[in-house]
């Protein structure tokens, strides 16, 4: 997180926003519950959407199969994510969210002012999604996995658009993906155009909570629309200069597989920053380090050039991937308190 002092004056006007924010929340919530509405009794429901002030939710147990409801929500309740589990209670126009469920997991990732954001809740696997064009960098690829390997999320690589490989790029690519699987990552291929592995992709998917993470216009609503047909999540064009995608979904969204488990559509970032960790944090997601690092000569190793370095001599010996040291040391120089 970015250490830059708020002056005493921000710090109060951000407690006022809060505070009418808390206070207007609480008076839709305490209005939907009021008078107006009658509302049935507490029962358990799914998110699938947040929007501002309200939140979708399908009800589950005696009601499911309902259609999914509006619903406001408690102002002590924190965010509430697309996966969550919640007990609400169901009007005639819209719903009131009364209490969060306990979560088995929880996907944040940073905005651009360094703040964690929570995106999905209940998940069992993130997968993120990346193409021939433009071409991937190892070093995003590493910023995902650090941050899926320190929420304690299993993730899978899926390179998508496949049909984009030509001979140019497929001895990189290649030798990208081999690099992830030999640390243990499952990577993936796919092509939403041909078709081609989106059984298998199914055959992973179907039966859990997913979530498609990864750069605007890789594919990741393309991807639910081929495994959901009858779905349409919205498609964006891809910028012509740039061949990036347009940040076409705005809103973590999540959807069904027929045969059970779900699937949640995230918003592309431009920037996958790792600010909210400190420098000793990041290594831990570096998990093939960990056979080595406690070795160094010196307690304090940076790996950098320090002598007797266990990290380094690994790396000389290819026992560790020379580019992921890099990485590795490139994510901490981009660290604010290093800089
Ligand atoms: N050639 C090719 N194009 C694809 C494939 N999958 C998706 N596209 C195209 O990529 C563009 C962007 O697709 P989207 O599904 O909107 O990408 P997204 O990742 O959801 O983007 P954001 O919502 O902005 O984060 C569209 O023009 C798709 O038609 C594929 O397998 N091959
Ligand atoms: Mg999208
Ligand atoms: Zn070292």
């Amino acid at each position: 997180m970015s250490k830059r002092k708020l002056t005493r004056q921000q710090t109060w006007r951000i407690q006022k926003i809060q505070e009418e924010k808390a206070a207007r929340l609480e008076r839709k919530a305490s209005q939907a519950s009021g008078d107006g509405e009658e509302f049935g009794v507490e029962q358990e429901g799914l998110v699938v959407a947040h929007f501002g002030t309200l939140v979708e939710v399908e009800p589950a147990g005696p009601d499911s199969g309902t259609p999914a409801l509006q619903c406001h929500f408690r102002a002590n309740l924190g965010t509430i994510v697309a996966g969550d589990r919640v007990v609400m209670r169901s009007g005639q126009s819209h719903g009131v969210v009364e209490a969060v469920l306990p979560r088995t997991s929880l996907l944040s990732r940073p905005d651009p002012r360094g703040q964690l954001k929570p995106v999905a809740a209940n998940i069992d696997f993130i997968v993120l999604v990346i193409t021939p064009e433009p071409a991937p960098s190892s070093v995003l690829i590493d910023r995902y996995l650090v941050a899926a390997e320190l929420q304690n999320i299993p993730i899978r690589i899926l390179l998508n658009k496949t049909d984009l490989i030509t001979d140019m790029n497929e001895a990189m690519l290649d030798e990208l993906l081999a690099m992830y699987r030999a640390i243990g990552y499952p990577v993936l291929e796919s092509s939403v155009k041909t078709e081609r592995g989106l059984d298998e992709l199914m055959h992973q998917l179907d039966h859990h909570i997913s979530v498609f993470v990864g750069q605007s216009g890789v594919g990741k609503s393309s991807l639910v629309n081929a495994l959901l047909p009858g779905v349409n999540a919205k498609v964006g064009e891809l910028s012509e200069n740039s061949r990036l995608g347009r940040h076409t979904t705005t809103n973590a969204r999540l959807f069904h597989f027929p045969s059970g488990g779900s699937l949640i559509d995230s918003p592309g970032i431009r920037e996958f920053g790792l600010w909210h960790l400190e420098p000793e944090q990041v290594i831990e997601g570096y998990r093939e380090f960990d056979r080595w690092r406690f070795d160094c000569k010196f307690r304090d190793c940076r790996h950098q050039s320090e002598p007797g370095c266990a990290l380094q001599a690994a790396a000389e010996r290819g026992d560790v991937h020379p580019q992921r040291l890099k990485n590795y040391l490139a994510i901490l120089q981009s660290l604010p308190e290093l800089r």
